[in-house]
């Protein structure tokens, strides 16, 4: 009796294993820690290939057929690690960066999650000119921080053809535009390219207001400049980029745009949501004032009139044609000609 009752316990032990190390072997590869590394994602840890099944009509949402049905991300990524090491003293090449994180992206700079649906289609936004060497250190440190939070995402990079006066907002508004052509995104960031966040509990993504991320930049001491202030990263949901006609087109040069689309908001009913200061925290790359973006003395004077402007200033009346479209693994690159006056 005694034997009996021991050897089906032997039995049931041992099926127990095999489940398990069935259950281990099929789990989805996400559990495998593959993105909850800290930089850098070394290669062996890209060693799925979902590129080829994702390639040409990724785009929609529907799962691969015949395979398991795909929920919806969890509202918290799992596996984000919060606060971040970062450093702008290492020399980086962009093919190093293609090594090294190319593996989870396909062409343009796209990043889909693969173990589940995301909870928004997200476009970033970089206006830019001739700082290539911000691009390397914000393409090391951004993917994988936006690859941990399951978002379904493009890299924009809005290149200001020429070298005219330079003009933040109308990059930022020929990139809602460009970005809209290619994806059914529903959320934009916009963010500069010398800034890299300190916490990847930071979301890139969309909320019911309009959302300022930047908030404790290490030039500010890590604190809010002022109030009202909106500048370095922010987040807008397509419905509230449309409800506020877009961004002003008519601030050449430095200063003034990121308080003008913070009237903008206001004037429309929404408030400005934020993270903490601690979560909200970012570093930013060092440099000179660049070349044809000085301080605009006409710009402080136009912020008293977006209440009367914005209706006639913004995406219904926004002009500018595309010069060249690049893809790169990494991101995509737009140059475009904005009418820019002579610097
Ligand atoms: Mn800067």
């Amino acid at each position: 009796m005694l034997k009996t009752l021991f050897l089906f316990l032997s039995l049931f032990a041992f099926l127990s294993l095999v489940f398990y190390a069935v259950f281990l072997f099929y789990r989805p590869s996400i559990y495998s820690g593959v993105l909850t590394m800290q930089q850098p994602l070394s290669k062996k840890n890209a060693s799925f290939s979902w590129n080829s099944r994702l390639s040409g009509q990724a785009l929609n949402v529907t799962p691969a057929s015949g395979e398991r049905t795909m929920e919806p991300c969890p509202e918290t990524p799992p596996n984000l690690v919060g606060p971040l090491h970062v450093d702008f003293d290492s020399e980086r090449s962009l093919d190093q960066i293609r090594k090294e994180v190319g593996h989870f992206l396909q062409e343009g700079g796209r990043y889909k999650p693969q173990e589940c649906i995301s909870k928004q289609k997200v476009a970033v936004i970089i206006p830019f000119r001739n700082r290539h060497e911000h691009l390397k250190h914000w393409m090391y440190y951004l993917h994988p921080i936006l690859i941990r939070q399951q978002l379904d995402y493009g890299i924009y990079v809005i290149n200001q053809d020429g070298d005219g006066i330079f003009n933040r907002a109308k990059l930022m508004n020929a990139g809602f535009s460009e970005a809209l052509k290619q994806y059914d995104y529903e959320c934009f960031v916009f963010s500069d390219i010398d800034l890299v966040p300190l916490d990847d509990r930071n979301l890139y993504r969309c909320f019911d207001n309009p959302r300022h991320l930047a908030v404790a930049m290490d030039k500010f001491n890590f604190n809010l400049p002022y109030n009202t202030y909106f500048g370095g990263v922010s987040s807008l949901s397509k419905q509230h980029f449309l409800k506020i006609n877009g961004f002003p087109n008519g601030y050449w040069g430095w200063g003034g745009e990121d308080d003008d689309i913070y009237k903008r908001i206001i004037f429309r009913g929404m408030t400005i949501s934020r993270p903490d200061l601690m979560i909200g925290r970012y570093k930013m790359i060092r440099h000179q004032r660049d070349l044809h973006n000085e301080p605009n003395p006409v710009n402080p004077d136009k912020l008293q009139k977006t209440q009367f402007t914005m209706d006639q200033d913004g995406l219904n009346s926004l002009s500018y044609t595309v010069k060249k479209i690049e893809k790169d693994k990494l991101y995509t690159f737009i140059s475009v000609d904005i009418q820019a006056p002579a610097g």
